[in-house]
């Protein structure tokens, strides 16, 4: 069955509304597995899979002023061509006050819309890989360099990595090196989730905070549609714990990586509800 091609409940106009909702289909740099630009329409139809209402939260999805632009035009661009486009058209959004949601395609469309905003901000990454390389294939915006990417516009002070599981030699080294935050997903599994993000919530500490979601941080074993899928990862509820933790600062977010070919449609669904538990608990505190 086709639901509208639209997110559910975004039915408010672009001027109305605080949240500009918006697909990036593009997939040009995934290293392994190919389907991500498809992601932005499945995750749509996902979307139409839950309740109104939220008992969580206690808020109507419905009354969250929330407009879903539909997907920029991305399909033909390299990979610089898409950071200045991810760039330019955030840069708009936040003229205007208005918070962006973006659905990628691979993570290289998250550095552009980090340019846009001003280098005081933070970045929180959940990611199953450290993507710190300084280039990859000859491709400084590739997927696998965009924490790198990121460093280039704000401190890495004011970068923090949950989860991840993956990285080469060098650019551990690296990382460390420059003192990149990060918590692996063998150390939140020892220490435990709320110490985690203790030690995260004082490194961020009176931040603003742009969320980069990356798919392939939730175990496969619940997101098996992502291109390049990395096991022991962290479970639904400590995502969501996360976001929950970080809303009061969160001032837009992305969700990458979902690769549909891959996905039996539970990777979707779980991409779907990690956007409107993102909605739900940034209006809260808009509107509180
Ligand atoms: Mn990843």
């Amino acid at each position: 069955m086709q639901f509208p091609n639209y997110f559910a409940d975004a039915e408010a106009s672009f001027e109305a509304a605080s949240f500009i909702l918006f697909g990036v289909p593009y997939e040009k740099t995934s290293s392994f597995r190919h389907g991500a630009d498809k992601a932005p329409s499945e995750v749509r139809q996902a979307s139409w899979n839950f309740e109104r209402f939220d008992l969580r939260t206690g808020i109507d999805y419905q009354d969250i002023p929330v407009h879903d632009y539909g997907d920029l035009d991305v399909q033909k661009l390299n990979s610089k061509e898409l950071f200045t486009l991810g760039k330019n058209f955030t840069t708009t959004l936040l003229k205007k006050q208005k918070i962006p949601i973006a659905i990628g395609g691979d993570h290289s469309i998250t550095p552009g819309i980090v340019s846009a905003f001003p280098n005081d901000i933070a970045v929180l990454s959940l990611d199953a890989h450290m993507d710190f390389r300084q280039e990859y294939k000859h491709d400084i915006y590739n997927h696998a360099c965009v924490i790198r990417r990121i460093a280039d516009h704000i401190p890495i002070k004011n970068i923090a990595v949950l989860g991840l599981r993956s990285a080469e030699k060098e650019e551990y080294e690296h990382a460390q090196q420059l003192g990149l935050f990060f918590r692996d997903a063998y150390t939140i599994n020892e220490k435990g989730m709320q110490k985690i993000i203790q030690q995260t919530q004082t490194q961020l500490k009176g931040k603003k905070i742009y969320l980069t979601l990356d798919i392939d941080v939730v175990d496969p074993a619940y997101a098996p549609g992502t291109s390049t899928p990395e096991p022991c990862g962290l479970n639904p509820m400590q995502v969501i714990a996360i976001i929950e933790a970080f809303s009061p600062q969160l001032i837009g977010c992305d969700l990458v990586e979902v690769c549909p070919p891959y996905d039996q449609g539970q990777t979707a669904v779980l991409g779907a509800k990690f956007i409107k538990t993102c909605l739900g608990l940034i209006w809260k505190e808009h509107r509180a």
